[in-house]
């Protein structure tokens, strides 16, 4: 058995969700926050049987889209008065970010 954290955004986790479980996926998700952007995700636990496992990788795949975001990182200020100024970058976040986990054991009591 493989257990797959995907990390999401926001707005494709419902799509995500309902996909998953309408293909008879069992899914927890977790509200979680990204460490760059300080700004909330999305963290579905998916346990898969191995040979389901390509399955579930199409659908995040085929579901989850990539977006343009903008971050505000600090910068120092000029002046060398040790200050830090705003300054807006643009990242592209996702589709997803998806870490595969080998289960040693699945038990449910
Ligand atoms: P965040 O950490 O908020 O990152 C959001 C996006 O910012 C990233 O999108 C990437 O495009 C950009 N980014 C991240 N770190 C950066 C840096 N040091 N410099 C410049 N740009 C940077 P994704 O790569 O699609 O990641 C989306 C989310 O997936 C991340 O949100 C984080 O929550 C998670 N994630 C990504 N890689 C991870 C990893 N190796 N371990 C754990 N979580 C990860």
């Amino acid at each position: 058995m493989k257990m797959i954290m995907a990390i999401v955004q926001d707005e494709d986790a419902n799509r995500l969700i309902t996909a998953l479980m309408g293909e008879g996926y069992g899914v927890t998700k977790l509200a979680t926050t990204g460490g760059f952007l300080r700004a909330g995700n999305t963290t579905l636990m998916v346990g898969v049987q191995a040979d389901k496992l390509s399955e579930a990788m199409d659908i995040i795949e085929k579901v989850c889209k990539s977006r343009k975001q903008i971050a505000t990182t600090p910068s120092p200020m000029s002046g060398g008065n040790g200050g830090y100024i705003p300054f807006p970058i643009e990242v592209v976040v996702g589709g997803a970010t998806v870490f595969v986990l080998d289960v040693d054991q699945f038990k449910k009591f």
